[in-house]
């Protein structure tokens, strides 16, 4: 389809919601998939950064303060292009510290990391040989941010991927752009806010979205992960075919995420931000997900989650079959915020002692853990309101659960549907793996625990049985 963007299909455009409904992937459909996906499912737990021009204006744009996700001034502010290039003349972050970045991802448990490589505003984070609205020849940084963090996650076998927006870019002509609505701002009559974002976007796609992608995947080593976002229609199945022909090419281990657009053609499917399904789904999914309320830095957002809670969610995503894509924005000096590195090691000491029960680890076999459909109450599409439940999780590995307790009862722990003969349980804080008197009749698994919960957070009781098969529905 070469015809360019026109009003109706601006209008079309509006009319989706960015997929909220993750791309359902065919399990079935490449038989190498199951082979990719492999480490992706043991790792579970990841680093996304989005790092980029828009850290410089942190949320605020000629004085006044913008609401929503920091990545979006451009849009929201309807910056023209020429003042917002100004950005890059001032885009110097002297103290970007890729080792220190691929430490904290370390230091946090996670396994892998993708960074924006190019978001919607157009700015390629790397030396692009395609486009000169780049890190390397625009600003005078004049460094590859994306090299250096390539080469410090591989010193530490954390698995390095790129964001990639291939269909929004609002600095080349022909890059599609969101109609709108977006957060609390309208859908705009055009969505185009400067002359020079006129054009076709087949040039667009063909001239700096295909060659950079190809850049990315040809000039940092083994890739990941390609992640691409909000394809907006516009990616149909014949444009996303040709970006998975040039993936496969370059790259054939690379996995492609459920943002691509055109069906069926990703590798796993991504959850909409910060969306954790209230019930376990099968197949492979991940949910990408903000560390405060935005992607990109914003200088007045302090509303930073607790790591309990990140805890609680890594826990709940991974006992749903999930995988936890958990957040950092850098500011325009090149330093993620001491808060959210503060609470990523929090989580990283929590995985130092029952890692176990998250690192390959399968959905729980039960599911009343989650919570209950209200029988009176309704959500605001009128479905029966589900009202989750934190009591605890299960994870599971062959012959094996993992009790996640979030609240620490008293004296026992009960638990019923249980399959098959348990041998020992016992805490993972324990090194000595003292068994715990547990008493089984049938389905029904009674486990007497110590007064004091070894952990604040969670504490993970680990139950053995005679079948080694998996326990995971
Ligand atoms: C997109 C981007 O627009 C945003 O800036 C950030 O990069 C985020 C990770 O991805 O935002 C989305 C995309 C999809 C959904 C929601 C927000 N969705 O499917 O619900």
């Amino acid at each position: 389809m070469n015809a360019p963007i026109t009003r109706t299909l601006l209008i079309a455009m509006a009319l989706t919601t960015f997929s909220a409904t993750p791309a359902q992937t065919d399990q079935h459909q490449d038989p190498q998939r199951e082979e990719r996906l492999a480490w992706w499912q043991e790792a579970k737990f990841g680093m996304f950064i989005h790092w980029g021009l828009y850290a410089l204006p942190a949320g605020e744009w000629k004085g006044q303060s913008y609401s929503g996700i920091g990545e979006w001034i451009m849009y929201k502010a309807r910056i023209p292009l020429a003042e917002y290039e100004q950005l890059a003349t001032q885009f110097n972050p002297v103290k970007f510290d890729a080792e220190a970045w691929a430490q904290l991802a370390q230091d946090a448990g996670m396994k892998y990391l993708v960074i924006t490589s190019k978001h919607h505003d157009g700015f390629a984070m790397f030396g692009s040989q395609t486009d000169a609205f780049n890190i390397v020849d625009a600003t005078p940084f004049k460094r590859d941010p994306m090299k250096e963090l390539a080469a410090a996650c591989a010193k530490r076998n954390i698995k390095f991927g790129f964001y990639y927006s291939q269909a929004q870019d609002w600095h080349a002509p022909g890059g599609a752009i969101w109609q709108g609505p977006h957060e609390d701002a309208p859908a705009w009559e055009n969505p185009r806010w400067d002359v020079r974002q006129e054009g076709d976007f087949d040039t667009y796609f063909n001239e700096k979205a295909i060659p950079q992608v190809r850049e990315l995947l040809s000039n940092y080593g083994p890739v990941a992960i390609i992640w691409f976002d909000t394809p907006l229609n516009v990616v149909n199945v014949e444009r996303a075919a040709r970006l998975v022909k040039v993936v496969r090419e370059l790259q054939p281990n690379c996995l492609i995420n459920g943002r691509l657009g055109g069906e069926n053609q990703s590798d796993y499917d991504s959850e909409g931000d910060n969306a954790i399904p209230d019930l376990s789904r099968a197949g492979a999914w991940e949910t990408p997900a903000t560390l405060n309320d935005t992607w990109g830095f914003k200088k007045n957002d302090h509303h930073w989650k607790k790591p309990e809670d990140l805890t609680f969610k890594l826990v709940d995503i991974v006992s749903k079959g999930g995988n936890y894509l958990l957040n950092v924005g850098p500011d325009g000096e090149g330093v993620i915020p001491l808060p959210g590195c503060d609470m990523l090691r929090v989580v990283g000491r929590w995985l130092k002692v029952n890692g176990e029960a998250i690192y390959g680890a399968g959905r729980s076999p039960f599911g009343g853990e989650f919570g209950v459909f209200s029988k009176s109450k309704t959500d605001r599409h009128g479905k029966p309101l589900f009202e989750a439940r934190r009591t605890w999780r299960c994870t599971t590995k062959p012959g094996k659960l993992y009790l996640h307790l979030f609240t620490w009862p008293t004296g026992k722990f009960e638990l019923t549907g249980v399959k098959g003969a348990v041998t020992t349980a016992y805490l993972l804080a324990d090194p000595q793996r003292t068994p715990l008197q547990v008493t089984q009749t049938g389905e029904k698994v009674s486990i007497t625990l110590p007064e004091k919960a070894p952990d604040t957070i969670a504490s993970v009781v680990a139950v053995e049985f005679q079948n080694q098969e998996s326990q995971e529905k």
